[in-house]
Protein backbone atom coordinates (compact mmCIF):
# COMPACT_ATOMS: atom_id res chain seq x y z
CA UNK A 1 0.00 0.00 0.00
CA UNK A 2 1.20 3.37 -0.84
CA UNK A 3 0.44 6.53 1.05
CA UNK A 4 1.45 9.80 -0.85
CA UNK A 5 1.99 12.68 2.08
CA UNK A 6 1.79 16.24 0.94
CA UNK A 7 2.97 18.74 3.78
CA UNK A 8 4.95 22.26 4.08
CA UNK A 9 7.11 20.21 6.76
CA UNK A 10 7.86 17.36 5.34
CA UNK A 11 10.83 16.98 7.87
CA UNK A 12 8.34 16.17 10.42
CA UNK A 13 7.80 13.17 9.02
CA UNK A 14 10.89 11.86 8.35
CA UNK A 15 11.79 10.10 11.80
CA UNK A 16 8.47 8.59 12.65
CA UNK A 17 8.49 6.06 9.94
CA UNK A 18 12.34 5.61 9.90
CA UNK A 19 11.84 3.02 13.18
CA UNK A 20 10.75 -0.73 13.96
CA UNK A 21 7.52 -2.35 12.45
CA UNK A 22 6.89 1.20 9.76
CA UNK A 23 10.54 0.78 8.66
CA UNK A 24 10.63 -2.71 8.60
CA UNK A 25 7.77 -3.21 6.58
CA UNK A 26 8.77 -0.17 3.98
CA UNK A 27 11.91 -2.21 3.58
CA UNK A 28 10.03 -5.50 2.92
CA UNK A 29 8.07 -3.44 0.29
CA UNK A 30 4.45 -3.83 1.57
CA UNK A 31 4.25 -0.64 2.30
CA UNK A 32 5.66 3.17 0.33
CA UNK A 33 5.64 6.35 2.17
CA UNK A 34 6.07 9.34 -0.34
CA UNK A 35 6.69 13.07 1.00
CA UNK A 36 6.05 15.54 -0.60
CA UNK A 37 6.94 19.43 0.22
CA UNK A 38 3.89 21.52 -0.98
CA UNK A 39 6.38 24.45 -0.96
CA UNK A 40 7.58 23.29 -4.27
CA UNK A 41 4.47 23.98 -6.09
CA UNK A 42 4.14 27.60 -3.67
CA UNK A 43 3.70 31.15 -6.48
CA UNK A 44 6.19 33.58 -6.67
CA UNK A 45 10.34 34.11 -5.62
CA UNK A 46 8.99 32.71 -1.57
CA UNK A 47 7.21 29.87 -3.17
CA UNK A 48 4.04 31.34 -1.12
CA UNK A 49 1.66 28.47 -0.17
CA UNK A 50 -0.45 30.62 2.60
CA UNK A 51 -2.35 34.23 2.31
CA UNK A 52 -4.66 35.84 4.35
CA UNK A 53 -8.69 35.18 4.73
CA UNK A 54 -11.45 36.78 2.58
CA UNK A 55 -13.78 38.35 5.23
CA UNK A 56 -10.82 38.91 7.53
CA UNK A 57 -10.07 37.26 10.77
CA UNK A 58 -6.90 35.62 11.99
CA UNK A 59 -5.00 33.16 10.83
CA UNK A 60 -3.53 32.18 7.19
CA UNK A 61 -5.42 29.85 4.99
CA UNK A 62 -3.57 27.45 2.46
CA UNK A 63 -3.84 28.79 -0.92
CA UNK A 64 -6.15 27.04 -3.97
CA UNK A 65 -3.31 27.57 -6.12
CA UNK A 66 -0.59 25.12 -5.17
CA UNK A 67 -2.77 22.62 -3.54
CA UNK A 68 -4.63 22.42 -6.58
CA UNK A 69 -1.71 21.72 -8.77
CA UNK A 70 0.01 19.18 -6.41
CA UNK A 71 -2.59 17.11 -6.23
CA UNK A 72 -3.67 17.07 -9.93
CA UNK A 73 0.03 16.22 -10.49
CA UNK A 74 -0.17 13.04 -8.31
CA UNK A 75 -3.79 12.04 -9.52
CA UNK A 76 -2.82 12.38 -13.22
CA UNK A 77 -0.34 10.00 -12.42
CA UNK A 78 -1.76 7.33 -10.24
CA UNK A 79 -5.64 6.35 -9.06
CA UNK A 80 -6.24 7.23 -5.56
CA UNK A 81 -8.68 4.99 -3.02
CA UNK A 82 -9.12 8.11 -1.12
CA UNK A 83 -7.63 11.41 -0.68
CA UNK A 84 -7.54 12.55 2.87
CA UNK A 85 -7.49 15.88 4.02
CA UNK A 86 -6.98 15.82 7.84
CA UNK A 87 -8.22 18.80 10.03
CA UNK A 88 -9.52 19.55 13.36
CA UNK A 89 -12.79 19.84 12.05
CA UNK A 90 -13.08 16.57 9.88
CA UNK A 91 -14.68 13.14 11.30
CA UNK A 92 -13.41 11.65 14.10
CA UNK A 93 -10.95 9.21 13.24
CA UNK A 94 -11.67 5.44 14.48
CA UNK A 95 -10.48 1.59 14.23
CA UNK A 96 -13.48 1.02 11.53
CA UNK A 97 -11.90 3.78 9.22
CA UNK A 98 -8.42 2.19 9.42
CA UNK A 99 -9.41 -1.02 8.69
CA UNK A 100 -11.74 0.39 5.85
CA UNK A 101 -8.02 2.54 4.58
CA UNK A 102 -6.12 -0.69 4.89
CA UNK A 103 -8.08 -2.29 2.52
CA UNK A 104 -6.91 -0.03 -0.35
CA UNK A 105 -3.55 0.22 -2.47
CA UNK A 106 -2.98 4.38 -2.99
CA UNK A 107 -4.20 6.90 -0.51
CA UNK A 108 -3.25 10.68 -0.66
CA UNK A 109 -2.86 12.33 2.88
CA UNK A 110 -3.08 16.17 3.23
CA UNK A 111 -1.81 17.71 6.15
CA UNK A 112 -3.78 21.10 7.04
CA UNK A 113 -1.89 23.69 8.99
CA UNK A 114 -2.73 27.08 9.72
CA UNK A 115 -5.89 28.19 9.72
CA UNK A 116 -6.96 25.47 7.11
CA UNK A 117 -7.03 25.08 3.72
CA UNK A 118 -9.09 27.10 0.76
CA UNK A 119 -12.34 25.49 0.74
CA UNK A 120 -12.30 25.24 -2.94
CA UNK A 121 -9.57 22.46 -2.33
CA UNK A 122 -12.04 20.33 -0.78
CA UNK A 123 -14.69 20.82 -3.10
CA UNK A 124 -12.63 19.66 -5.98
CA UNK A 125 -10.37 17.09 -4.57
CA UNK A 126 -10.99 15.86 -1.04
CA UNK A 127 -12.79 12.54 -0.62
CA UNK A 128 -12.49 12.18 3.18
CA UNK A 129 -11.31 14.89 6.29
CA UNK A 130 -10.39 13.36 9.45
CA UNK A 131 -9.77 14.49 12.72
CA UNK A 132 -7.63 12.34 15.48
CA UNK A 133 -9.88 13.76 18.41
CA UNK A 134 -11.16 16.91 19.73
CA UNK A 135 -8.59 19.03 20.70
CA UNK A 136 -5.95 21.12 17.82
CA UNK A 137 -2.96 20.06 16.71
CA UNK A 138 -0.59 22.87 14.74
CA UNK A 139 -0.85 20.79 11.86
CA UNK A 140 -1.61 17.47 10.39
CA UNK A 141 1.99 16.02 10.57
CA UNK A 142 1.67 13.98 13.29
CA UNK A 143 -2.16 13.43 12.51
CA UNK A 144 -0.84 11.67 9.51
CA UNK A 145 1.89 9.50 11.06
CA UNK A 146 -0.89 8.58 13.30
CA UNK A 147 -3.15 7.57 10.18
CA UNK A 148 -0.25 5.72 8.47
CA UNK A 149 0.97 3.78 11.27
CA UNK A 150 -2.64 2.49 12.41
CA UNK A 151 -3.47 1.44 9.06
CA UNK A 152 0.08 -0.27 8.36
CA UNK A 153 -0.01 -2.47 11.03
CA UNK A 154 -3.16 -3.91 9.65
CA UNK A 155 -1.73 -4.87 6.63
CA UNK A 156 -1.10 -8.59 6.44
CA UNK A 157 2.94 -9.37 6.73
CA UNK A 158 3.60 -5.48 8.46
CA UNK A 159 2.92 -7.60 12.02
CA UNK A 160 4.89 -10.41 12.70
CA UNK A 161 2.00 -11.68 14.50
CA UNK A 162 -0.57 -11.18 12.35
CA UNK A 163 -3.76 -12.24 15.21
CA UNK A 164 -1.83 -9.72 17.30
CA UNK A 165 -4.09 -6.69 15.41
CA UNK A 166 -7.48 -8.46 15.73
CA UNK A 167 -7.09 -8.46 19.35
CA UNK A 168 -5.94 -5.28 20.15
CA UNK A 169 -8.18 -2.60 21.77
CA UNK A 170 -11.40 -1.36 19.44
CA UNK A 171 -11.05 -4.10 17.21
CA UNK A 172 -14.05 -5.34 18.95
CA UNK A 173 -15.68 -1.98 20.46
CA UNK A 174 -13.55 -3.61 24.05
CA UNK A 175 -10.31 -2.15 25.41
CA UNK A 176 -7.73 -4.88 25.90
CA UNK A 177 -7.78 -6.82 29.10
CA UNK A 178 -4.52 -6.54 31.20
CA UNK A 179 -1.54 -8.46 29.53
CA UNK A 180 1.93 -9.58 31.98
CA UNK A 181 5.28 -10.90 31.49
CA UNK A 182 7.95 -12.23 33.23
CA UNK A 183 8.36 -12.54 36.68
CA UNK A 184 5.09 -13.85 38.10
CA UNK A 185 5.81 -11.87 41.09
CA UNK A 186 7.19 -8.68 41.38
CA UNK A 187 7.54 -6.84 44.93
CA UNK A 188 4.52 -8.33 46.06
CA UNK A 189 2.37 -7.42 43.24
CA UNK A 190 1.40 -11.32 41.63
CA UNK A 191 0.25 -12.32 38.16
CA UNK A 192 -3.13 -13.55 38.36
CA UNK A 193 -3.23 -17.10 38.77
CA UNK A 194 -5.48 -18.34 35.87
CA UNK A 195 -3.10 -16.69 33.25
CA UNK A 196 -0.38 -19.41 34.52
CA UNK A 197 -2.92 -22.05 34.56
CA UNK A 198 -2.52 -23.34 31.07
CA UNK A 199 -6.42 -23.31 30.76
CA UNK A 200 -7.12 -22.01 27.69
CA UNK A 201 -10.19 -21.79 28.20
CA UNK A 202 -10.81 -20.17 31.56
CA UNK A 203 -7.62 -17.57 30.77
CA UNK A 204 -10.27 -16.63 27.46
CA UNK A 205 -13.17 -16.55 29.59
CA UNK A 206 -10.50 -14.00 32.32
CA UNK A 207 -9.65 -11.80 29.54
CA UNK A 208 -13.27 -10.96 28.41
CA UNK A 209 -14.29 -10.70 31.59
CA UNK A 210 -11.70 -8.31 32.00
CA UNK A 211 -11.82 -6.12 28.89
CA UNK A 212 -15.58 -5.99 29.29
CA UNK A 213 -15.57 -4.49 32.86
CA UNK A 214 -12.13 -2.05 32.05
CA UNK A 215 -14.57 -0.85 28.95
CA UNK A 216 -17.41 -0.77 31.24
CA UNK A 217 -15.47 1.76 33.50
CA UNK A 218 -13.34 3.71 31.19
CA UNK A 219 -14.95 4.11 27.82
CA UNK A 220 -19.47 2.72 28.60
CA UNK A 221 -19.87 4.36 24.81
CA UNK A 222 -18.01 1.23 23.37
CA UNK A 223 -20.64 -1.18 24.85
CA UNK A 224 -22.78 -2.70 22.85
CA UNK A 225 -26.75 -2.47 24.24
CA UNK A 226 -27.00 -6.33 24.79
CA UNK A 227 -24.01 -6.21 27.10
CA UNK A 228 -25.10 -3.39 28.80
CA UNK A 229 -28.57 -5.06 29.29
CA UNK A 230 -27.07 -7.80 31.40
CA UNK A 231 -26.00 -5.43 34.15
CL1 LIG B 1 -6.07 15.89 11.69
N1 LIG B 1 -5.20 18.27 12.42
C1 LIG B 1 -5.04 19.25 13.31
N2 LIG B 1 -4.40 20.36 12.96
N3 LIG B 1 -5.52 19.21 14.55
C2 LIG B 1 -6.16 18.09 14.88
C3 LIG B 1 -6.35 17.02 14.01
C4 LIG B 1 -5.85 17.14 12.76
N4 LIG B 1 -7.04 16.07 14.65
C5 LIG B 1 -7.26 16.53 15.87
N5 LIG B 1 -6.73 17.75 16.03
Amino acid sequence: MTFDIISVVPELLDSPFQHSILMRARKQGLIEINLIDLRAYGSGPHNQVDDYQYGGGAGMVMMVEPLDKCISELKSKHQYDQVIFLTPDGQTYNQQTANQLSLGEHVMIICGHYKGIDQRVRDMHITMELSIGDYVLSGGEIAAAVLVDSVARLIPGVMNDCSSALTDSYQDNLLAPPVYTRPSEYKGHEVPPILLSGNDRLIDEWRLDHAVAKTKELRPDLLADDLLADD
